[in-house]
């Protein structure tokens, strides 16, 4: 039987592969896609998941928008490495499906009250959604079989400031409730997400797949254009949220270990930093499952073995 899943998610460039690599997997079952505000705007974002649905020829799972705004003061969107559009150079028709009416947030409560502990919610953008529905029904954190978080660093410091990366800096309130809820956490973070760069090389395999959805995902995987705003030109590109998918897929390419993860919510300088205590000094129990290494070459062989598999 397929796992099901639910995927938070703010496309976004990697997360419109992640949703690609989802598709493609026979292991999954993707119950739905809560848009997050975050790379984008939410109005933006719930648009992008439902074009990329609809790419892929999957327009019946439904989309629902979740939270505009973030728990936490200010909104620092992040067009400046995703294209004004969100995904890079790839553009995508303005999809037919329509938004659903429910509020994500409670798609994803009811989903998981009806089907405990079996479904799994990949969050692959700032945690205001999943936040939000742990404040509106905690015991939902008992109810999760996984959530595996795309965010955060420990030696990797930040990517957003030097010290905390963009999805915990985007909404740090959410991510310290979610970090604190008991929900069993699996956590991606920059320093995993770092060994996965979208070389020249590895981009060519995805795109000579000649269907639609590894052209469009080759595309993804490019680094984008300096925009206005003066972003620096990267030979390669880590490719952070399709991780999350991969490790679903295949565990046996990641190793990791348990430990306590902090989110700093008040420091100016270090807003949004996961504070990891690798030595158990803190005192507190660990919260999540920390993933530190990947095959990155195995991840891009199960990437494009399976991208094949799409229209
Ligand atoms: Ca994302």
């Amino acid at each position: 039987m397929p796992r099901p899943i639910i995927i938070d998610t703010d496309p976004g460039t990697d997360d419109a592969v992640a949703i690609l690599l989802a598709l493609a997997a026979p292991e999954l079952e993707v119950l739905g896609l809560v848009a997050a505000a975050g790379n984008l705007p939410l109005r933006l974002t719930e648009r992008n998941a439902r074009a990329i649905l609809e790419l892929a020829g999957r327009s019946e799972i439904p989309v629902h928008a979740g939270c505009p705004r973030f728990m936490s003061p200010g909104n620092n969107t992040a067009e400046h490495a995703h294209g004004d559009g969100g995904l890079g150079h790839l553009e995508l028709p303005p999809p037919r499906a329509a938004l659903r009416r429910e509020h994500g947030v409670d798609f994803l409560i009811e989903t998981l009250r009806g089907a405990p502990r079996s479904i799994t919610v990949c969050a692959l953008g700032p945690l205001t959604n999943i936040a939000t529905a742990l404040v509106k029904a905690p015991e939902i954190a008992g109810q999760m079989a996984e959530l595996v978080v795309m965010g955060g660093a420990s030696h990797a410091l930040g990517n957003t400031t030097p010290a905390a990366e963009f999805n915990m800096h985007a909404d740090p309130f959410a991510a310290a409730l979610v970090f604190d809820s008991g929900a069993p956490i699996t956590m991606i973070p920059l320093d995993l997400t770092h060994q996965v760069l979208s070389t020249p090389e590895r981009i060519g395999r995805v795109r000579a797949l000649g269907n639609r959805c590894g052209e469009a995902a080759s595309v993804l995987m490019s680094p984008p254009q300096p925009t206005k705003r003066g972003q620096v030109k990267r030979p390669t590109y880590a490719l952070h949220d399709p991780c999350v998918i991969a490790y679903l897929l295949a565990p046996e390419l990641f190793e990791g270990v348990e430990a306590n993860v902090a989110v700093e919510t008040q420091s100016p300088l270090t807003l949004g930093m996961t504070v990891v205590d690798w030595r158990a000094v803190s005192g507190r129990p660990p919260n999540a499952r920390i993933m530190t290494k990947i095959d990155a070459d195995g991840f891009y062989a199960l990437l494009t073995e399976r991208l094949a598999s799409l229209p």
